[in-house]
């Protein structure tokens, strides 16, 4: 099976979790120590990626440790087509929808497509919508967020990325947001399409992703939080409970 057939197999029973790992932001050996203690607490996947200040070596490195330590799928957060790491099992292949630069809606996509085919990497198609504040990857990616009290705007994207053919939805209020995207807006989105929804940024406490899945969100992603907490199993293992009760 794929590995989003399997996620959608899971999904089928309960809410998943996936944690984001940034090369930028430890070594790869902490990386790897980062990802088992993820494992320990109950996360379902790995994300790695970041909006800036990494390599293709610092990112292989990184990958190679999660995997030599950690048995969950992986899954690359690209940045650009010149970020592609051979190891990674599965890559969001992920269209920014409200950029401003063809960038990241297409351009980037059609110089990976023949890249992840010859690598054998499994693509797994995503919308990628991004909320006020939207942070660094709201800048790099030259998004016109969207407004924090206009969840009718992301209605309208996430129902044209399902009816563009794509698999999943994610509404991201960008790494290390003060506030995560609005409960309102994720119920919103969550009521208009039928794929799976993902909410991510700014998520660092068991109340802030359990209001994400009673508001109809399938997967909470965090990442901040793994970076700063002393004990990441601990940590991480709160906000996890919270979105399985
Ligand atoms: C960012 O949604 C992810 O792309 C995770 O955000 O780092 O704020 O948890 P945080």
């Amino acid at each position: 099976m794929t590995i989003m057939g399997e996620f959608l197999r899971m999904m089928k029973e309960r809410k998943l979790h996936f944690t984001l790992i940034d090369p930028d932001k430890q070594p790869p050996e902490e990386a790897g120590r980062m990802a088992c203690a993820a494992m320990e607490a109950g996360t379902d996947a790995i994300m790695i990626g970041g909006s800036t200040g990494y390599t293709l070596e610092d990112l292989d490195a990184t990958v190679k440790s999660i995997k030599d330590k950690c048995d969950l799928p992986t899954i690359l957060f690209p940045t650009s087509a010149g970020l592609l790491s051979p190891r990674i099992d599965a890559i969001f292949f992920m269209s920014m929808l409200n950029s401003c630069s063809c960038d990241f809606i297409i351009r980037e996509h059609s110089k990976a497509a023949p890249v992840i085919k010859k690598l054998g990497i499994e693509p797994i198609s995503m919308g990628y919508l991004v909320v006020e504040p939207g942070m660094r990857v709201g800048e790099v990616g030259h998004a016109e967020c969207v407004p924090r009290d206009r969840p009718d705007l992301a209605v309208g994207y996430a129902m044209a990325a399902e009816m563009l053919g794509m698999g999943l939805v994610y509404l991201e209020a960008g790494s290390g947001a003060p506030v995560p995207v609005p409960p309102e807006m994720v119920r919103q989105v969550r009521a208009s399409v039928s794929i799976p929804v993902i909410a991510g940024g700014g998520i660092t406490s068991p109340e802030q992703s359990r209001a994400a899945v009673e508001a109809g969100a399938d997967i909470v992603v965090t990442g901040t939080v793994v970076e700063r907490s002393e004990d990441v199993e601990d940590a991480l293992r709160s906000i996890i409970e919270a979105i399985r009760v």
